[in-house]
């Protein structure tokens, strides 16, 4: 392993080349944390690689605040927590210039501390889903069940799939073969991206659900073993639900809490229930429109005793953009009430 310093920070870098990781990713990890002054890529990728020979194809950092990351662009958060680590499932954004969403493959990082962060090998790609003819990598939400890992992704409008992993790094694999989710799930949708966004809850009495969609917001349970519905296809509603997409459903204190996209741009509203499927009260916007970012797709988890916001902006300068997306994070803190305070989005994020 070799450990690099840059500006006050530590970073431990192992085999870039025997990652999947394309020569302008590994240019701009370069540019950000090395110094290079003017010497030529090649000259200084060559003596990398040189002193880079051990196979352990992971990539160490610290993070100085939001974004998180600086040598990826990252979108859609998902976050698992087990045990003291934290696991941080994202999209991959090409690099800014995009007129629309271009997202081959999928990230996975760890953290213990929420400042060291862990980045593995490209866990999951949009190929290994032979039926996902769209070709995009949309996003996704991974669970933990009788000692597996289930990823479950969407793909625009070739529906939602699963794949599973014996540890939360993966790799992953297509556990169906076809897609568990399509658009004609989604009863109440016409347009082609309708079967978008999972988000996964394991309830208390082990029941696991699948909440989903946009525009419209389906749920249904998941059988015991994680790639099958169980029973019928329902669709969400209550009074002021105006969902855009990116349905997240977290626990708190005997309270079901159902935090989604609304608007377009997009903000994040909640609303709360005392039961998984409703009825549920509108509650308000959490997070206000994220900057330089169409969307905001929020993860919410609890890690070491605290709750964490997790979303996305397009705020990396400067290439930055709703296409060219970066991963944030902040503490979410509740009042007495139970009601969430609405969300500070900050440059600092947890690294206070
Ligand atoms: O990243 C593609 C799509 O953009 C996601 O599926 C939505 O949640 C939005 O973030």
């Amino acid at each position: 392993m070799n450990t690099l310093r840059f500006k006050g920070h530590f970073y431990t870098i192992i085999p870039l080349f025997g990652r999947a990781t394309t020569l302008m990713e590994m240019e701009k990890f370069v540019n950000n944390y090395i110094v290079i002054g003017r010497m030529p890529i090649f000259v200084l990728l060559l003596i990398l690689s040189f002193g880079l020979t051990a196979q352990d194809s992971t990539l160490h950092y610290h993070s100085e605040g939001n974004p998180i990351f600086s040598h990826k662009y990252t979108a859609d958060p998902a976050a698992l927590v087990k045990d003291n680590t934290l696991w941080l499932y994202t999209g991959h954004d090409f690099e800014g210039g995009q007129k629309g969403y271009k997202m081959k493959d999928w990230l996975v990082f760890s953290t213990e501390d929420l400042k060291n962060w862990t980045e593995y090998p490209i866990p999951l790609k949009i190929e290994d889903f032979k039926w996902a003819r769209s070709g995009d990598a949309y996003a996704g939400h991974v669970a933990e069940r009788n000692g597996k890992y289930f990823w479950y992704i969407s793909t625009n409008w070739s529906g939602i799939g699963v794949a599973v992993a014996d540890q939360p790094q993966g790799p992953f694999k297509d556990a169906l073969g076809k897609p568990l989710l399509t658009n004609e799930d989604c009863f109440a949708s016409s347009h082609s991206w309708a079967c978008i966004d999972p988000a996964i809850f394991i309830d208390d009495d082990d029941q696991a659900w699948i909440f989903w969609g946009n525009g419209q917001c389906y749920y249904a349970k998941l059988k015991d073993n994680m790639i099958e519905i169980d029973g019928e296809v329902r669709q969400m509603n209550f009074e002021n639900f105006d969902f855009t997409e990116a349905p997240w459903i977290h626990k708190y204190k005997g309270k079901y809490y159902l935090t989604y996209a609304t608007g377009f741009p997009e903000k994040i509203a909640y609303a709360m229930s005392d039961n998984i499927d409703g009825p549920y009260e509108y509650k308000g916007i959490l997070n206000e429109i994220a900057g330089n970012s169409n969307t905001n797709h929020q993860a919410i988890v609890q890690f070491k005793g605290k709750w964490y916001f997790i979303y996305h902006n397009g705020g990396l300068q400067t290439k930055g953009s709703s296409y060219s997306r970066s991963v944030c994070i902040e503490e979410m803190k509740y009042n007495k009430d139970k009601t969430i305070k609405r969300i500070r989005m900050t440059t600092e994020g947890v690294s206070k």
